[in-house]
């Protein structure tokens, strides 16, 4: 069994496959604390976890004319700056159960746990490139960065992905191989010893237990990038779908959803106020401004509280164009006197006033991915 060595989780996590190994954490959690705590953090496997000796472990950075850069772990953690950034990593498929309610997709059925935010410290691709020789000689010619994972199918193909250069070289794109995670060495799940952490972008491109780095003038050959992680139109379906007409997924659209209370919880009517939680987030770095929150199914509406860490009051912005993290909010609102049940709502904008659909039906794709209209929780209010 391949997947024998794999590390222990946590059991409060939801298993969505256990081999390979996927789990996201009960709705609830991911509102506790700005900070995902590492083991509650969604873990996304597509093969058996490898298990790498950091002693041995060797990145290589191949593709510019210098020829191949070989870094051990201590020259990456000593030849160049450590950089700390607190990023959100979103999965493709995250809310995909809510998207296969509107009409049935192909993936794992994700709630809304494949989201975490961490903060990560590692060296920047960037640096890493211009020490292999990265220069306006390559910049002529390159157009993306390939990552491989040590992580391998049976038939000896490993996990990959790519990002387009500027990305990777501009210093606005925080593009990190990170070697801790909330402070520690990254576990085996989250791809140690190193991965890529490419902020603002989908979690499919954040590559784990990274070997390789290629500058190229294509795209990862990989599946993930050529055969997955691509949104199509609601017309298209498993006859009729073809991966070469749509880009690979890069940035993510603005997300939301509500973390508690959770579908179907009884609200004592003596309880005259009702809390509301959840988190907001948005690709590419755009920062969420503003989320709206309603009680009766989208009729009225009202702004909750941001917060940007768990400061009470915490709202600096970061720099623009930079908002790699999420925020999470929270609103009070007094139990609408009548009603014996509500649909609470809610929807977030970023700063480039991007909003979400209010439903499925009009983003609805074969693989499920991309889901981020309105989040709809329904509970029930006992007399
Ligand atoms: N990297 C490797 N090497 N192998 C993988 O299976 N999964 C990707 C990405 N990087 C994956 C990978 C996907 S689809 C996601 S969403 C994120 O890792 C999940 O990261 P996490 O498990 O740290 O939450
Ligand atoms: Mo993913």
């Amino acid at each position: 069994d391949p997947y024998s060595s794999d590390p222990e989780r946590h059991p409060v996590l939801h298993a969505n496959s256990l081999k390979p190994f996927t789990a996201e954490p009960p709705p609830e959690i991911l509102s506790d604390s700005y900070i995902t705590p590492t083991a509650f953090f969604f873990k996304r496997n597509h093969l058996p976890v490898p298990q790498v000796d950091p002693d041995s472990y060797r990145l290589h950075v191949e593709g510019l004319p210098k020829g191949v850069l070989t870094l051990s772990l201590e020259e990456l953690k000593t030849r160049f700056p450590k950089h700390t950034i607190t990023a959100t990593l979103q999965c493709a498929g995250n809310r995909r159960s809510e998207m296969n309610k509107a009409k049935q997709v192909k993936g794992l059925n994700w709630g809304v746990g494949a989201i975490g935010n961490a903060t990560w410290s590692g060296a920047k691709l960037r640096d890493v490139l211009l020490a292999a020789g990265y220069g306006p000689d390559v910049a002529q010619w390159a157009r993306h960065v390939q990552f491989e994972g040590l992580d391998k199918e049976i038939t000896g193909s490993a996990y990959g992905a790519s990002i387009p250069i500027n990305k990777a070289v501009s210093e606005e794109g925080d593009v990190l191989l990170a070697y801790e995670m909330n402070g520690e060495d990254i576990p085996a799940d989250h791809g140690f010893p190193i991965r890529v952490v490419v902020p603002g972008v989908v979690g499919a491109r954040s590559v784990k237990w990274l070997g390789k780095i290629v500058v190229s003038a294509e795209e990862s050959s990989s599946h993930w990038q050529q055969k997955d992680y691509k949104g199509f139109s609601p017309g298209i379906d498993w006859d009729t779908v073809d991966y070469k007409s749509a880009p690979a997924i890069q940035e993510l659209p603005v997300q939301s959803a509500i973390t508690t209370p959770s579908e179907g919880s009884v609200i004592d009517r003596s309880e005259e106020m009702l809390t509301v939680k959840g988190y907001a987030w948005s690709g590419g770095g755009r920062e969420v401004i503003r989320v709206d929150v309603s009680l009766d199914g989208g009729k009225t509406w009202n702004v909750a509280k941001l917060k940007s860490s768990d400061k009470e009051g915490d709202q600096t912005s970061p720099p623009l164009g930079r908002a790699w993290a999420w925020k999470l909010w929270e609103i009070m609102v007094p139990l609408p006197p009548e009603a014996q049940e509500l649909e609470l709502i809610c929807k977030a904008v970023d700063n480039s006033y991007n909003t979400q659909p209010d439903t499925f039906g009009p983003i609805w794709n074969v693989r499920g991915l991309l889901g981020n209209a309105w989040h709809r929780v329904k509970v029930k209010i006992n007399e």
